[in-house]
């Protein structure tokens, strides 16, 4: 319906939201102290779901005749507040770019903050150097899966199958979808599986050392059901105890000093026969200056485990297709923890996988 002047009702209602939209832009740009504030003010003035869009859609109310002066009109109002925004973006980024100019300077001597560098995992570092020794004495390094069949595990190394270790509480056994019913497959239990493989398929002479984790269903202060061992072993003709005894020491006294005391004593595995274990001199205490007496890293005795050696039972090598008639060899194993534990005086074997970088930083 047209007024006596000309004007619809709808042409007026537009005029007059134009004339208040305009001013009320202006000031909400004004009032914006920062580009980010500004920003957000001109989504909702000018965005899909502002006033402005809003009073387009009115346009379609507004008689057809007068449709398009309307139009014009927003359009004139839209440049408007665009100026707007415009004038206010840059009065805030001069006073942004006043402010930093003001400011106190920038002081280019003081030292940069540098980024911490990382570095191998402890274990890691010690597995290294162990293996570095070995390399010094002519050993070569191998390395095998961590999921193994049981032949390599354990049968090829005299286990008996009713031994404590290929129990379902010591091991941890792996059910691998699609293999015959009868597969025994776990996790290795000891790095023995790499001298299994490495007997097998090689021939005299060998010195192999090898390393890496292992797993067994253990969990306390001093087991943890993943650790790390690193094991050997040499064969040749005429290999004996005394071999045995001349490499080890020779091992122990380069990794923990040219005067360690090393003593071997009689031990039992499977593998081997005879067995021993070998032990060096407590690095903690002294019977000079009485503190042996209450050593509890070496209760006493004067004397710390470091690894289990043997020279290899003639069925372990027949196992592999070596003729135990013509060669012999020993073995040897020990647990990279230990060796740490040892060293630093670690209390808890489960601060070493706890990864607490207030621990890890300090080696
Ligand atoms: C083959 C033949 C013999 C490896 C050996 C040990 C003794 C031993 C333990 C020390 C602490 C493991 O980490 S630990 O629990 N190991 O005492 N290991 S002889 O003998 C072998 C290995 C493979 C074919």
């Amino acid at each position: 319906m047209s007024s006596d002047s000309g004007s619809s009702d709808g042409e007026l209602r537009i005029e007059a939201s134009l004339a208040a939209f305009g001013p009320r832009a202006v000031a909400a740009f004004g009032t914006a102290a920062t580009e980010q504030e500004l920003r957000f003010a001109r989504a909702e003035i000018l965005g899909k779901k502002g006033e402005l869009t809003a009073i387009l859609r009115g346009l379609g109310q507004a008689p057809a005749d007068q449709r398009r002066a309307l139009g014009e009109r927003v359009n004139g109002v839209r440049a408007e507040v665009e100026l707007a925004f415009e004038a206010r973006l840059s009065a805030i980024t001069s006073a942004l770019r006043a402010a930093d100019l003001n400011a106190a300077p920038f002081d280019m001597s003081l030292p940069g903050r540098s980024a911490e560098r990382g570095h191998l995992h402890p274990i890691t570092q010690v597995s290294n150097e162990i293996l570095d020794i070995f390399r010094s004495l002519g050993f070569e390094v191998a390395w095998g899966p961590q999921i193994e069949l049981e032949e390599h595990n354990f049968t090829k190394l005299a286990f008996p199958p009713d031994h404590p270790a290929t129990d379902m509480q010591d091991s941890f056994w792996v059910k691998v979808t699609g293999a015959p019913s009868d597969a025994r497959v776990l996790l290795r239990t000891h790095t023995s599986n790499v001298q299994v493989r490495e007997m097998s398929t090689h021939t005299p002479p060998m010195a192999i050392v090898s390393g890496g984790s292992v797993f067994r269903r253990d969990d306390d202060v001093t087991h943890s059901p993943m650790f790390h061992q690193i094991e050997g072993f040499l064969v040749d003709e005429s290999v004996s105890f005394a071999e045995l005894k001349g490499v080890l020491t020779e091992f122990a006294r380069r990794l923990y000093g040219p005067s360690t005391p090393v003593r071997f004593r009689p031990s039992y595995f499977p593998f081997v026969e005879p067995g021993a274990e070998a032990d060096v001199g407590c690095v903690f205490c002294s019977e000079d200056d009485g503190t042996r007496a209450t050593c509890r890293v070496c209760k006493a005795t004067g004397w710390l485990e470091i690894l289990g050696c043997g020279m290899i039972h003639p069925d372990v090598l027949t196992h592999c297709g070596i003729d135990p008639e013509r060669y012999t060899g020993f073995a040897f194993g020990m647990g990279v923890e230990r060796v740490l534990m040892l060293r630093y005086n670690i209390p808890d074997i489960r601060l070493l996988f706890e990864n607490d970088p207030r621990f890890v930083a300090q080696f």
